[in-house]
């Protein structure tokens, strides 16, 4: 059976780790975005690529979420002391990563053969192909106080200015030119199931949706009978970590498991919702026309994960 995971950062990280012991993990294949990535210090970071191989691998910072487990920041105090840019928190390890990327696309490596060879190194068999080789930065229009405000990289909006500001819309920037990684068009289009992780729709998911063609292909997947499922990043009406309250109502989403898959209009065929918002079922069946399933989806650990990514494929299934 072939698997296609659409993924963000932490959420798909601990999802994925769940989905490995379900499905064989070289027929899995996580697409993941890459809106987040930014350049500093002249080095590419990737957060979401980034934290799907430290948890795939164990290497993640289970606690923190996102970077290494068991890092320093002695670079990072360096930089302070000298001046430098010190408002993203890259750890000495994690540096390593970003280290290595660079020097590859510097050799005129893509993102997705630097990802590969990233991957290989750390020993992950899940094939981890970025969404988009092309640079589709997620721009947030945040509004501090009163006035216009700006379009400002989302990592400035959510680490620099600390999700401080009023924000009134999201743009993923190069979308429509953007071509999708080589791999995705051919993975979705031979996928037994379609599963969108418990990621941020705004931050995370809708950037893949919105580079060229991937929508299209997950909906031909849909109408030629593959199930398409997702599994709420929201639960009881907050998200379980990250940003999802502050984004999902500035594209007019309530912050809902609802609110979550009303995301993705015409994509889906599955909602797996956590069981405190058991009571959200019938309105999403109804109003959304979604098949859902319930279970605890707090995944404290692997064997939650491989729960969650159990429900997920049964739903997918039929
Ligand atoms: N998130 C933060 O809130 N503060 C940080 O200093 C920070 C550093 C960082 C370094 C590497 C990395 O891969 C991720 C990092 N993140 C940090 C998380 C990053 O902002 C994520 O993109 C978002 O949390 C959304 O997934």
């Amino acid at each position: 059976m072939n698997v296609v995971a659409l993924s963000g950062g932490v959420g798909a990280g601990k999802f994925l780790r769940g989905l490995v012991r379900v499905v064989e993990p070289r027929h899995i294949t996580a697409i993941v975005n890459t809106g987040d990535d930014m350049t500093l210090h002249g080095l590419h970071i990737s957060p979401d690529l980034d934290s799907v191989m430290y948890w795939l691998s164990g290497l993640a910072d289970r606690d923190r979420g996102w970077g290494r487990a068991g890092e320093s920041f002695r670079a990072l105090d360096e930089v302070r002391r000298l001046e430098g840019p010190s408002w993203f928190g890259l750890g000495d390890l994690d540096l390593a990563t970003h280290l290595v990327r660079t020097h590859l696309l510097s050799e005129g490596k893509t993102l997705s053969e630097a990802t590969a060879q990233l991957t290989d190194a750390l020993g992950i068999s899940v094939r981890v192909v970025p969404m988009s080789d092309d640079p589709v930065p997620t721009m947030v229009h945040a509004v501090a106080d009163e006035g216009e405000g700006m379009y400002m990289h989302f990592q400035v909006y959510w680490v620099q200015r600390g999700a401080r500001d009023q924000v009134k819309a999201v743009r993923y920037e190069g979308g429509e030119e953007a071509a999708p990684a080589p791999g995705v068009g051919e993975a979705l289009a031979g996928a037994d199931a379609i599963l969108i992780c418990p990621s941020n729709p705004v931050a995370s998911i809708r950037p893949i949706l919105a580079v060229s063609g991937i929508r299209d292909h997950l909906e031909t997947a849909r109408r030629g009978g593959t199930g398409v499922v997702g599994v709420s990043p929201i639960i009881g009406g907050a998200p379980l970590r990250g940003m999802a309250d502050r984004l999902v109502p500035a594209v007019g989403l309530e912050v809902s498991a609802f609110g979550a898959a009303a995301a993705y209009p015409g994509l889906l065929t599955g909602w797996v919702v956590d069981e405190r918002d058991g009571d959200m079922a019938p309105r999403i069946r109804d109003e959304l026309g979604l098949r859902v399933a319930t279970t605890d989806s707090v995944m404290a650990d692997d064997d939650d994960a491989e729960r969650v990514a159990r429900v997920a494929l049964e739903l997918a299934a039929g």
